[in-house]
Parts: structure tokens; C-alpha cells; sequence
């Protein structure tokens, strides 16, 4: 396309070319969306008077962040990922929506395929002197009847706050596993309790972090994903109470519903029962699901 070079010298006509608006070929409704994030940094670039080295340092911020594989663990610092679940929360209640558990983040850490099993799963795989952490519950339907078949897909770090293929020194899998409900819709594992996470210090998300004076903690939680043929999928994360970080999380994901207290077991009778045999932490969560 031929263009008037007097013309780029203003920015309406400089944005509106290089978002493609009068292009014939494109997607109409990301060049809307370029459109706008470009108009934006324009008027950003402007107010703060931002300088080249400034304009280059933010740039190679950004490849940075890719070498790293951070930009995931960037958006749910910021709130981003956040202001998702928000923003699904409000559409549910002006739609008048049921809700059942609450969701909250998925995070960045989530791995697909881990070991499937019926009812039970051992998750760790004995070679860390963790606490034993019997996590169990319940996945039910609005009115309180057992949802059979759910598939519960659980993921946590370990005593390290590290998790499984992100940390190299855990076995694959560690610490992720789906367990199928039974017929009275339960679940339960065997573990050993997380700790809370903390952003490689050295990364460019806690660089960035630095600058705005926060920390990049999270509380000690667990992941889960429920799903059952004919309800809604469940992205959600339970929070250990006690823990320091509970609503201090730089993810943001605490939720009121979502705190689940861990119970100190001292019954033998029950640890044999679980083939435990020692003291032991029991977390107790229940899921209830949404017809789709
Ligand atoms: C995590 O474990 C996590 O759940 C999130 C949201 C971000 C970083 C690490
Ligand atoms: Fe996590």
C-alpha cells in the first residue's frame, strides 16, 4: 500500500497503519485489540516521558521473561490471571448462576497426564521426610448427591515449595496425581504437606516484584481440577490455614471458602487404618459441581 509519509508523522494515522485498520487482509477483531494496547503504550510512552534507555530496557525485559518461561508466573503476580476469575464471577452472578465451589487461579504449574487411579493415590513418592498429609473429601452436586466418576486432578509442591518437572530434582509426576471418585463420590490421597511457593529470586518476575516493593510468596495450597461428564470444569486451590502468607498471597487466589484446616492426627487406630503408622496431617475438602 502506497501512503502519504507527510501522513505518519501523526499518531492517529501512524497507529491506526500499523494496527492494520485500513488493511484489507487481518482479523478485524485483533487489529481492534492492537489498536487499542498500542494507543495505550502511546499515551504511556508520552506521560511519563519515557527515554530510549528506558523504551529498551522494557524490551529486553520482555525477551527475558520468555528465556525464563516466566510470562505465566508474571500475569498471575500482576493480578491478571486474577481479575479472570473476577470477571467469570460477575458474568455467573448477573447471569443469576448457581455456584458451587468457588474457582480460583489455575497458575503456571499445571502438568497434563499424571497417574490415574480409582478412589485412592499415594502422590509422593516416599523419598522426602515430609509430614504425611491425608487429603480427602467429597465431590457432590448442588443438591448434595454424590458425583460419581469425577475426576479429581491434584497438584502441589513439596516441602521445598518446588514442583514436579519445574524442579528437576523431583521425579516425574511427584506430587500430581487424578483420582476417579467412587460410587459415594470420594476421594482421598496420601502426601505429605506443601510448603508455600516463592518466585525464583533470581527471575525476571521478582526483579519486577522488587521494583514495585513486593514480595512473590504464596501461601503453602493445593491445586485442584473436578470435572464430571454433564458439569461445569473446576479450576480451584484450597489454602492451608495457619500459614503466614494466607492473605498475602502475590497471586491473589485466597479465597474465603477456599481455606481448609489442617487437622493433627494422633489416633493409631487411624493411622494404621491408612497405613500411615505415625502422626499425620489430615486436610478435609469437599467439592461441589455445577450442572453445565
Ligand atoms: C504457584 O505454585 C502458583 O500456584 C501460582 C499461581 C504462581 C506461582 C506458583
Ligand atoms: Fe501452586
Amino acid at each position: 500500500m502506497s501512503v502519504n509519509p507527510a501522513k505518519q508523522t501523526e499518531l492517529e494515522s501512524l497507529l491506526a497503519i500499523s494496527s492494520g485498520l485500513n488493511a484489507e487482509q487481518g482479523n478485524e477483531r485483533f487489529k481492534a485489540i492492537m489498536h487499542q494496547v498500542l494507543s495505550d503504550l502511546c499515551q504511556t510512552i508520552k506521560k511519563f516521558d519515557i527515554s530510549d534507555e528506558e523504551f529498551w530496557l522494557a524490551v529486553n525485559y520482555l525477551n527475558e521473561l520468555g528465556e525464563r518461561k516466566e510470562a505465566a508466573l508474571l500475569a498471575a503476580g500482576l493480578g491478571l490471571e486474577h481479575y479472570l476469575d473476577m470477571r467469570a464471577d460477575e458474568k455467573e452472578a448477573a447471569a443469576g448462576l448457581d455456584v458451587g465451589t468457588p474457582r480460583t487461579i489455575e497458575g503456571p504449574l499445571y502438568v497434563a497426564g499424571a497417574p490415574l487411579s480409582k478412589q485412592f493415590a499415594r502422590m509422593d513418592d516416599g523419598s522426602e521426610a515430609g509430614e504425611p498429609m491425608w487429603l480427602h473429601g467429597q465431590v457432590t452436586d448442588l443438591q448434595g448427591q454424590p458425583v460419581a466418576g469425577a475426576i479429581v486432578d491434584i497438584w502441589h509442591a513439596n516441602t521445598l515449595g518446588g514442583y514436579s518437572f519445574f524442579d528437576q530434582s523431583q521425579s516425574e509426576y511427584h506430587l500430581r496425581r487424578r483420582v476417579e471418585t467412587g460410587a459415594d463420590g470420594r476421594y482421598a490421597v496420601r502426601s505429605i504437606v506443601p510448603c508455600g511457593y516463592g518466585c525464583p529470586p533470581d527471575g525476571p518476575t521478582q526483579k519486577l516484584l522488587n521494583q514495585l516493593g513486593r514480595h512473590g510468596n504464596r501461601p503453602a495450597h493445593v491445586h485442584f481440577f473436578v470435572s464430571a461428564p454433564g458439569y461445569k470444569h473446576l479450576t480451584t486451590q484450597i489454602n492451608l490455614n495457619g500459614d503466614a502468607y494466607l492473605w498475602d498471597d502475590f497471586a491473589f487466589a485466597t479465597r474465603e471458602e477456599l481455606i481448609a484446616d489442617p487437622v493433627k492426627i494422633t489416633d493409631d487406630k487411624l493411622a494404621q487404618e491408612r497405613d500411615i503408622h505415625q502422626p499425620h496431617t489430615e486436610v478435609s475438602f469437599n467439592f461441589t459441581l455445577v450442572e453445565s
